[in-house]
């Protein structure tokens, strides 16, 4: 049995908008996470056109695509009637993972929650160490900045093993997209009542 993680507690996310970027490197470690992180969205009652994701090519650059799509929603919902997706600023408007349902129609209006998603494998340069640390700065600066819960969805991870673990492909393993998820309805509905 998993014990290492929260213990999970289900929210009402209904009439939540959530934004995810996901990183492409590693790709099969991504796709479970991203299914994963959608799957407990959806159970927790947020709307499939509520949730709106996003790619970038690696972790990189995570931290400025989450605070774009950020501000794109807060315009968007200011001058709403325009038209548009948050998405647009972007460019593709859905992930690139095609074995993922497609989305439908994206709402509008600014995120409650964005997730970053990202998986970095230690190689065997310093590489890893300047990403994972500026990335994880670079995602707390934008949710302390933006007062908007950013949920830390990047695996730091020492070998693929590690990484499958974590992604729930192993027997042990336990996927981390249904914490992140949780953790994206909860910290929007928790911040919503300490507004
Ligand atoms: C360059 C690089 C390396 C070596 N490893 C990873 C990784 O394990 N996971 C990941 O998400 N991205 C990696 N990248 C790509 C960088 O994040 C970034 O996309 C490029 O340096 C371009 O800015």
């Amino acid at each position: 049995m998993h014990t290492k993680g929260p213990s999970p507690v289900h929210h009402d996310g209904s009439g939540l908008r959530v934004g995810i970027v996901h990183a492409r490197w590693n790709g099969s470690i991504i796709e479970p996470l991203l299914a994963g992180t959608k799957a407990k969205l959806l159970e927790c009652g947020v709307r499939e056109s509520d949730i709106v994701v996003q790619s970038v090519p690696g972790s990189w650059e995570l931290p400025l695509a989450v605070q774009r799509l950020y501000s794109a929603s807060q315009v968007q919902s200011s001058s709403a009637g325009t038209g548009g997706t948050a998405g647009d600023l972007l460019g593709s408007s859905t992930t690139d993972l095609s074995s993922l349902p497609a989305a439908a129609a994206s709402s509008t209006g600014p995120f409650d929650a964005l997730i970053a998603i990202g998986v970095l494998i230690k190689g065997e340069t310093m590489h890893f160490e300047y990403i994972s640390d500026s990335v994880s700065q670079g995602l707390m600066r934008v949710s302390l900045d933006t007062g908007v819960p950013v949920i830390f969805g990047v695996l730091t991870v020492l070998n693929d093993d590690q990484a499958r673990a974590r992604a729930g492909l192993t027997e042990v393993g336990h996927n981390h997209g249904e914490d992140w998820g949780l953790a994206a309805v909860e910290m929007s509905v928790k911040r919503k009542s300490w507004a």
